[in-house]
């Protein structure tokens, strides 16, 4: 008997044939929970801590089966039944407990970390409800409440408890644990923390509840919006809340394995994930404290403790806490953060070096840069910007703590999940030395130009294409045609990444159909997107997309040749069904403000061409592939940064100079759009555009439309476009999150 069919006698009395599919998902639950348990083990005396706000998992099932070995016989098992995994897959709901990028990395990160037997956790918080699910209303973005934790799920409850002390309040903590399992490797622990008396039924209209009962609060949601104060002065609640917890964790831990705390980052490397966990630092120095080191002391041990990762340049996501926050909700700290403060001001004599500034706000980098060992960048060029200006001044006086950890992504998942065809073709060519060692699809360059190859490669991508459009018909009654080019762009939504370019284009493909030059193939957009709640703009732009996939679905003229489809509740389960259909992907942020991108990564390795701007990891990937396998467009970064210093982009001038732009930023405002859309919204979106366009998308637009022509022809010459296909997929390894991992070990963890 295989041992799905064990388990569902042991649990149910029967055969897989005479259960529900719900009762198999149970089933396999529990035997994936008992398989994963025995490959749990602690060897080694250091031990990293990722601590991180986000742990963007998605679905576990499948990649869980994957990486045990199981997958097939299970399948299998499951055929005999008449069942597949694919049926049995949408039974389980998906944990959001991410934003994005940055999130989805940590989850990638586990995986890598498991798999090459790392001793490393993953410690974070268990949110009742992830990021909030999105649907769509009068084509506008409404947000409701996304709960995963149902009665059979995921999690395990264990014995480690803390009360951790707020201003006036304490809370007694739980942990529960996800197993995280490597392909072929160990099993890696995710930690979350709750309390038992988080409340669900505060949730009053959509994802609105009391913002001021920490009590019943605390794990509630993912990422409260930020947009009112005691919005804000929750997550500082949850950001100790968080630390505390762990910090407690590590102590013990480290006492356990013989630590005697004066040798503490012998045991212990804690690698803070952007700043959300940056206040691990005083917290640790308040607790060693208690435990009766010396302050002094207790400050260098934290300090070659935590390593601290910058996952962004954007202002507005740099965390400045006010005093007046913290002295509310966790006072005990103030006096470390002051004393921190005083040592840097006392060395520097430079404000824009200190922890607290003039408006007196803890600047959550400035205390990890002082008081961490190492700070990253997430890819090359980013890490540059921030050595040579965004952080030039601590450069200037730690030089040696900066370095690059260019991201990466699990191949297991975005790949052996996500693309079976094409695992199977690649291991067909190339052996399966791909699945454990990233660099061996390098092999497939042999094949550059083997027709028979290449015609097999344009297969697994139709067929996948096929997939997507049947996937979409049936979840969200959209049509696409299968036979039109798939151009997709999914993302978080934000003025910065300029999903307001690509919609600008696809209002001037609109005039130009109705003008009579047709496309020589239709032509699908695809975008999948959810804008926080709180960004007004944001949402606008959704609106303008939605506006457009209605207006254009209903007009005879234009249909044929064009559609504009915005997927519902984008996430981690619907991106593995588009990436692997994409045959453009489109990274056109403003060079220099993607700090890397992970999407492109994806893309690129199920063989989706890129059309980009020279931002992020878009850089490195063009130097990989070659300008023949990328198509790169745009101002490069430098000229951005010396349009911001020197203030002199004026949009109103490109709308004035090009007839095209004119057209299309006319038309959010033209009654076509005012019959379907809120006049609101798109006049709002428009003064914006002509006005102000923080994010320069007039001055790439030309050169963005001239390049999208150049990739929709290429596009027909099937053979030459499939060996572009191929050889992205060949120099894909160098973005395995296997050799991220292993480079952050080899510079900053230094684990055995
Ligand atoms: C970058 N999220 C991507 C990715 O490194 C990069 C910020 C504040 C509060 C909550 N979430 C955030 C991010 O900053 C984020 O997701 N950053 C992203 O990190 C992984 O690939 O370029 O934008």
């Amino acid at each position: 008997m295989d041992a799905l069919e064990i388990k569902v006698k042991d649990t149910f009395g029967t055969d897989p044939g005479h259960v529900t599919n719900e009762q198999i998902y149970v089933a396999l639950l529990e035997l994936v929970k008992e398989e994963a348990e025995k490959k749990v083990t602690t060897e080694g005396k250091k031990k990293l801590y990722y601590i991180s706000a986000e742990f963007l998992i998605g679905k576990l099932l499948s990649n869980n089966l994957i990486n045990l070995g199981l997958y097939d016989e299970v399948e299998a098992c499951l055929q005999k039944y008449g069942k597949t995994m694919a049926e049995i897959e949408t039974i389980e709901p998906e944990p959001s407990l991410g934003n994005g990028g940055l999130g989805r990395l940590a989850a990638c990160f586990l995986d890598s970390i498991a798999t090459l037997g790392l001793n490393g956790d993953g410690v974070g918080l268990n949110y009742h409800f992830g990021l909030f699910k999105q649907v769509f209303e009068n084509n506008l973005q409404q947000e409701t409440p996304n709960p995963w934790i149902e009665n059979k799920n995921w999690l395990t409850k264990t014995k480690r408890t803390y009360d951790i002390e707020f201003g006036g309040l304490t809370l007694t903590s739980c942990m529960y644990d996800i197993d995280v399992v490597g392909y072929m490797g160990r099993t890696t622990k995710l930690h979350l923390f709750d309390i038992d008396s988080v409340d669900e039924s505060l949730v009053k209209e959509g994802i609105d509840f009391d913002k001021t009962d920490i009590a019943k609060n605390l794990t509630l949601f993912l990422y409260p919006d930020d947009s009112d104060e005691d919005g804000r002065i929750l997550r500082v609640y949850q950001q100790y809340f968080m630390v505390s917890n762990a910090a407690h964790l590590i102590l013990d831990e480290a006492l356990e394995r013989g630590s005697n705390l004066h040798d503490l980052a012998d045991y212990a490397t804690i690698q803070i994930n952007d700043t959300h966990p940056s206040m691990v630092i005083p917290e640790l120095i308040r607790l060693l404290m208690q435990k009766g080191i010396r302050m002094e002391e207790a400050i260098e041990i934290v300090t070659k403790t935590c390593a601290y990762t910058n996952h962004t340049i954007l202002a507005e996501a740099l965390e400045k806490w006010p005093i007046h926050y913290l002295q509310k909700a966790v006072p005990q700290l103030l006096p470390i953060i002051y004393e921190l403060n005083n040592k840097v001001n006392d060395t520097f004599h430079d404000p824009s070096v200190a922890i607290i500034d003039a408006e007196d706000r803890v600047h959550m980098a400035h205390m990890d840069i002082h008081y961490g060992y190492s700070v990253n960048g997430v890819a090359y060029l980013h890490t540059e910007i921030l050595k040579n200006s965004e952080l030039n001044n601590f450069y200037k006086i730690y030089p040696e703590k900066f370095n690059n950890k260019t991201n990466g992504i699990t191949f297991r998942r975005w790949l052996l999940h996500c693309n079976h065809p094409l695992a199977d073709l690649l291991t067909e060519l190339i052996g399966d030395g791909y699945k454990k060692d990233a660099t061996e699809l390098e092999k497939l360059s042999a094949y550059a130009d083997d027709t028979a190859v290449l015609e097999k490669l344009l297969a697994v991508k139709q067929g996948k294409k096929e997939e997507l459009a049947s996937y979409l018909k049936q979840t969200q009654n959209i049509a696409i045609n299968p036979d039109s080019v798939f151009d997709i762009q999914i993302k978080r939504l934000h003025e910065y990444k300029r999903q307001q370019m690509n919609a600008l284009y696809v209002i001037d493909k609109y005039f130009e159909i109705k003008e009579g030059k047709l496309p020589k193939r239709p032509i699908t957009v695809i975008f999948g997107a959810k804008a926080a709640p709180a960004y007004v703009i944001a949402k606008d732009i959704i609106h303008v997309i939605l506006c457009l996939q209605e207006i254009i679905a209903n007009d005879p003229e234009v249909s044929p040749y064009l559609s504009v489809v915005m997927v519902e509740n984008y996430n981690v389960t619907l991106a593995e069904k588009l990436i692997p259909a994409a045959d453009i992907h489109e990274q056109i942020s403003l060079a220099s403000k993607e700090a890397s991108g992970t999407s492109n990564m994806k893309f690129m390795l199920n063989g989706a061409i890129a059309i980009g701007t020279e931002d992020g990891a878009n850089v490195e990937m063009h130097e990989f592939v070659g300008d023949n396998n990328i198509y790169i467009f745009g101002e490069s970064s430098d000229e951005v940064i010396a349009h911001y210093e020197k203030a002199d982009y004026v949009s109103r001038d490109y709308y004035e100079k090009d007839p095209a732009i004119k057209r299309a930023i006319d038309f959010l405002i033209s009654d076509t759009m005012l019959a379907v859309g809120q006049k609101e919204n798109l006049e709002r979106l428009y003064h914006e555009l002509l006005n102000k366009d923080w994010f320069m998308t007039l001055p790439d637009f030309e050169d963005y439309k001239a390049t999208k022509e150049r990739i929709y022809a290429d596009y027909e010459d099937r053979m030459t476009w499939a060996k572009k296909m191929l050889i992205n997929i060949s120099k894909a390894g160098f973005f395995s999150s296997d050799r991220t991992i292993a480079q952050y070990n080899e510079d900053i963890w230094h684990l055995s």
